[in-house]
């Protein structure tokens, strides 16, 4: 998988040639292009921003430096096609005009040829996007490339989403309900979380099944030795030896946890996909099904 990023602090991305996201990357799992934002500026002080229309507080990035930085990245996917007919069909889609003759054919049934025509997606960090989950980072780690835009000061001028939306699929995405100041922390977080879904970046892959969010619940406890530390023993059901019974404590953890820390999560679930068991101890938790949703009661 190919990630690019555009930034005008390529340096705060360092991070990523470290641990297993850096291993990754020598061992050719993961690929990724840090660009620096400012060199396709257009004057010599390789400015990026200016006053916003309208007035207000703060400065917008400037539209054209973008477009420079994003072009060669949309055309980048074309050229990676390695049949040579593909690659023309592919540079063909790049044009708008070629596109619209075409009856854009993009996002079609993704067979053969078809392959090459899809667009590279566009995420650009910002708390007015999509919220960032464990699905939506599921999803984008079956992409061949994501590209990065990390908008700094006020944000980008909106014509850049627009315009891009010809050459990408354009996803404004947010971490949270909170305000960072740019892009770049958000991309840390999101390359971490979907690079670590590739095959062969986690060592362990029953790791990536075991673990908070990946079945809409949060993680159970876990412990190590010694077994008591402090005064404080571990539960005694985890040194029985009993398989079943240490599975049955850890689901019901999770269902405590998740109870007592995101409420929020519970309401989400789809009950037909619990067990009996799982039901059981939602209802001493205070939960019942009603209407094919599961409310306390
Ligand atoms: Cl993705 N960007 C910025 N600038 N702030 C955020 C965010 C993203 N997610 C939460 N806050």
């Amino acid at each position: 998988m190919r990630f690019d990023v555009v930034s005008i602090f390529p340096e705060y991305l360092a991070p990523l040639e470290l641990s297993l996201i850096g291993k990754a990357r020598q061992d050719g799992i993961l690929e990724l292009n840090v660009h620096d934002l400012r060199d396709f500026a257009t004057d010599r002080h390789r400015t990026v921003d200016d006053t916003p229309y309208g007035g207000g507080a703060g400065m917008v990035m400037k539209p054209e430096p973008w477009a420079l930085a994003l072009e060669p990245l949309a055309q980048a996917s074309a050229a990676d096609v390695p049949d040579p007919v593909n690659r023309t069909e592919a540079a063909a889609l790049l044009d708008p005009e070629v596109r619209a003759e075409a009856g854009d054919r993009s996002g079609s049934d993704g067979q053969g040829s078809q392959a090459a025509l899809v667009k590279p997606t566009l995420i650009v960090p910002s708390p007015a996007g999509d919220v960032f989950t464990q699905q939506l980072a599921q999803e984008l780690s079956t992409e061949d490339r994501l590209v990065f835009a990390c908008g700094r000061y006020e944000g980008i001028d909106e014509r850049v989403l627009e315009w891009a939306a010809d050459y990408f699929t354009v996803r404004p995405i947010s971490l949270g309900d909170y305000v960072l100041n740019g892009g770049e922390v958000a991309v840390l977080a999101m390359v971490e979380a979907i690079g670590r879904l590739l095959p062969g970046v986690v060592g362990n892959p029953a790791s990536l099944i075991e673990e908070s969010h990946s079945d809409g619940l949060l993680e159970y406890p876990v412990y190590t030795k010694p077994s008591t530390w402090r005064e404080r023993s571990i539960p005694d059901v985890l040194l029985s030896g009993n398989h079943a019974k240490i599975a049955q404590f850890r689901r019901d953890e999770q269902l405590r946890r998740t109870v007592a820390r995101r409420p929020d999560l519970i309401a989400a679930l789809d009950p037909a996909l619990l067990t009996k068991t799982e039901r059981a101890t939602l209802a001493e938790l205070g939960y019942a099904v009603v209407g094919g949703r599961l409310q306390r009661h």
